[in-house]
C-alpha cells in the first residue's frame, strides 16, 4: 500500500482541521506557514505602501502641504524598512515554504516547529517598528528618521529615542531570516526525493538555496551594526564616531557588506519564480539550466565584492573606485545570461498570455531597465552626480517594483490555482495587470529625468523646475497603489471560482503540480503519538 508510511503512526490527516486563524497558532505545516507568510508580507506591502502614498502626496507639488520634514523623514526610513524586511523577504520566504518542499518531492520542510517560530517572530518585530510611528503621530517624539541605510551619526550620536526600537526590531528580523535560511538549506540537503539529484532542482529551489546561504553570510553582519549602534548610543563605545577614534565611514562600510548581497536577496528568487513560469507559458523547457545555476552562484559570490559602489563619493581611493566598479560591471555578463535564457525560452514557443506569464513577461522588461540603469550608476566618475538623486531611486525601484514584486504577483498567480485548489477571477487579475504597468512606469520612469537633472532624493521639498514631472509621478503612485487593491480583490474571491484540474496551464508545469499534496497533518491541536 502506498500509504505514506511516515504519517500511519497517528492520523491527524483524518482529522477535520481546525479553522485557519486557529491554526496559525499550533501548525508546522509547510502550506499553512507559507500562506501565513504571504499574507503577513501582503498586509506589509499595504501598510509601507501606504508610508509611500504620504510620500507622495508631499511631493505632489513643491513646498510642504502635508507633513513637517521630520516626519517625511520618518516616512521614507519606515516605507524602505517595511517593504524590504516585511513585504518582499517575508514574502519570498512564503514562497519557499509553500514550493521548495514540493518541488523536492519532501513532505515538509526539515525543520516544521522552527519555521513556526521563524514566521511569528515578524508580527512582533514589526508590531514594534510600527508602534514608533504611532507614537510619533500621537506627539511622543519621532519615529526612526535616518533612512532605511540608517547611517551613523544619524542614528547613533542624532538617533531619536525610538532608534532603540528600531534596533531590537532588526534584531528580531534578523533571527527570523537567519532561522528560515537554515530551514531552506537543510530541507534542500536532506529532504530531496531520490533521484533528485542537485541539478536536476526546478531553478526556484536553486535560487532560493543560493539565497538562503547569502542570508546566513550577511544578516549576522547587519545584526552586528546594529549592535555596535546600540553600544554606541548607550555604553560609550565609539565605534562609529570620531570624537572617540571611530569611523562614521565604517559603518558604511559595514551596512552595505550586508546591503548589496541583500538587494540579491531580494532578486535572487524572483529569478526562480520567472524560470518557472516562462517555460509553463513557452510550452518549452527552460533554455540553459545549468547556465542559469552557474549565473545565479556567480552573482550571489560577485556580490560580496561590490558593496563600496554605494560609497563612490566618501572619498574612496583610485585603485579601490576602478574595483568596485569593474566588479560591478561584471555582474551584467551572468545577469545578461539569465535575460538571454528567458528570452530564448520563449523563442519560437507556443506561447499564451495568461496573468501569470504577462507579469513574468513584464519583469524581463522592467528589470532589464533597473539593470542598466545599475549599470550606468556603476560607472564611478558618472555616480558622482547621480549620488543621493532620484536616478538612484528609480533605479532600485525598478529592480524591486517592477522586478520582485511583478515576479511575485507572477508566482502568486501561477500557483494560486494549486494553493487554492480553484481558478482565481481571471479579469480582476488582467486589470490588477494591465492598470499596476501602466502606473509603475509612470511612477518611475521620470525619476530617472528628475534624478538626472539632479533632484535630491530623500527631501520633503524641490525646486519649481521639478514640479510638472512630480505631479506626474505622484499620480502614478496613486494609481498604482489603488491598483493593487484589485489584487486583493483576486485574493479575496480566490476561493469562488471554478475549481481548478490538476494541471490548469496545460503547458510545461513543473514536478510541483503532480506531487500528491495532502491536507496539512503536522499540527499540534492533536500531540503526535508513536505507537
Ligand atoms: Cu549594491
Amino acid at each position: 500500500m502506498s500509504h505514506a508510511a511516515s504519517h500511519d503512526t497517528h492520523d491527524h490527516h483524518h482529522h477535520e482541521l481546525a479553522p485557519f486563524w486557529k491554526r496559525m497558532f499550533t501548525t508546522s505545516n509547510h502550506k499553512d506557514i507559507g500562506s501565513m507568510y504571504l499574507m503577513f508580507a501582503f498586509a506589509m506591502l499595504l501598510t509601507g505602501g501606504a508610508a509611500a502614498m504620504v510620500i507622495r502626496a508631499e511631493l505632489m507639488y513643491p513646498g510642504l502641504q502635508l507633513v513637517q520634514p521630520d516626519f517625511f523623514n520618518q516616512m521614507t526610513t519606515v516605507h524602505g524598512l517595511i517593504m524590504v524586511f516585511g513585504a518582499i523577504m517575508p514574502a519570498f520566504t512564503g514562497f519557499a515554504n509553500w514550493m521548495v518542499p514540493m518541488m523536492i518531492g519532501a513532505p515538509d520542510m526539515a525543520l516544521p516547529r522552527l519555521n513556526l517560530f521563524s514566521f511569528w517572530l515578524l508580527p512582533f518585530a514589526f508590531a514594534i517598528l510600527i508602534a514608533s510611528v504611532v507614537m510619533s503621530i500621537m506627539g511622543m517624539g519621532p519615529a526612526p528618521n535616518f533612512g532605511w541605510t540608517f547611517y551613523a551619526p544619524l542614528s547613533t550620536t542624532y538617533g531619536p529615542p525610538s532608534t532603540d526600537l528600531f534596533i531590537f526590531s532588526v534584531h528580531l528580523m534578523g533571527i527570523s531570516s537567519i532561522l528560515g535560511a537554515i530551514n531552506v538549506v537543510v530541507t534542500i540537503f536532506n529532504l530531496r526525493a531520490p533521484g533528485m539529484t542537485f541539478m536536476k532542482m526546478p531553478l526556484f529551489v536553486w535560487t532560493w538555496l543560493i539565497t538562503a546561504f547569502l542570508l546566513i553570510a550577511v544578516m549576522p553582519v547587519l545584526a552586528g551594526a546594529v549592535t555596535m549602534m546600540l553600544t554606541d548610543r548607550h555604553f560609550g563605545t565609539s565605534f562609529f564616531d570620531a570624537a572617540g577614534g571611530g569611523d562614521p565611514v565604517m559603518f558604511q562600510h559595514i551596512f552595505w557588506f550586508f546591503g548589496h548581497p541583500e538587494v540579491y536577496i531580494m532578486i535572487l528568487p524572483s529569478f526562480g519564480i520567472v524560470s518557472a513560469v516562462i517555460p509553463a507559458f513557452a510550452r518549452k523547457p527552460l533554455f540553459g539550466y545549468a547556465s542559469m545555476v552557474y549565473a545565479t552562484a556567480s552573482i550571489a559570490l560577485l556580490s560580496f565584492v561590490v558593496w563600496a559602489h554605494h560609497m563612490f563619493t566618501t572619498g574612496l581611493p583610485l585603485a579601490g573606485s576602478l574595483f568596485y566598479m569593474y566588479m560591478t560591471m561584471l555582474i551584467s555578463v551572468p545577469t545578461g545570461v539569465k535575460v538571454f535564457n528567458w528570452v530564448a525560452t520563449m523563442w519560437r514557443g507556443s506561447m499564451t498570455f495568461e496573468v501569470p506569464m504577462l507579469f513574468a513577461i513584464a519583469f524581463v522588461v522592467l528589470f532589464t531597465i533597473g539593470g542598466f540603469s545599475g549599470l550606468m550608476l556603476a560607472i564611478t566618475p558618472a555616480d558622482y552626480q547621480y549620488q543621493d538623486a532620484y536616478f538612484v531611486v528609480a533605479h532600485f525601484h525598478y529592480v524591486l517594483v517592477s522586478g520582485a514584486l511583478f515576479s511575485m504577483f507572477a508566482g502568486a498567480y501561477y500557483w494560486l490555482p494549486k494553493w487554492t485548489g480553484h481558478m482565481y477571477n481571471d479579469t480582476l487579475a488582467k486589470w490588477h495587470f494591465w492598470n499596476s504597468l501602466l502606473s509603475v512606469n509612470l511612477l518611475f520612469f521620470p525619476m530617472h529625468f528628475v534624478g538626472l537633472a539632479g533632484m535630491p532624493r530623500r527631501y520633503a521639498d524641490y525646486s519649481q523646475q521639478f514640479a510638472d514631472l512630480n505631479f506626474w509621478i505622484s499620480i502614478g503612485g496613486f494609481w498604482f497603489g489603488l491598483s493593487q487593491l484589485l489584487f486583493l480583490a483576486v485574493l479575496l474571491t480566490a476561493k469562488k471560482g471554478p475549481k481548478a484540474e490538476d494541471k490548469p496551464w496545460e503547458g510545461a508545469e513543473g514536478l510541483e503540480w503532480t506531487v500528491p499534496s495532502p491536507a496539512p497533518y503536522h499540527t499540534f491541536e492533536v500531540p503526535p503519538v508513536v505507537k
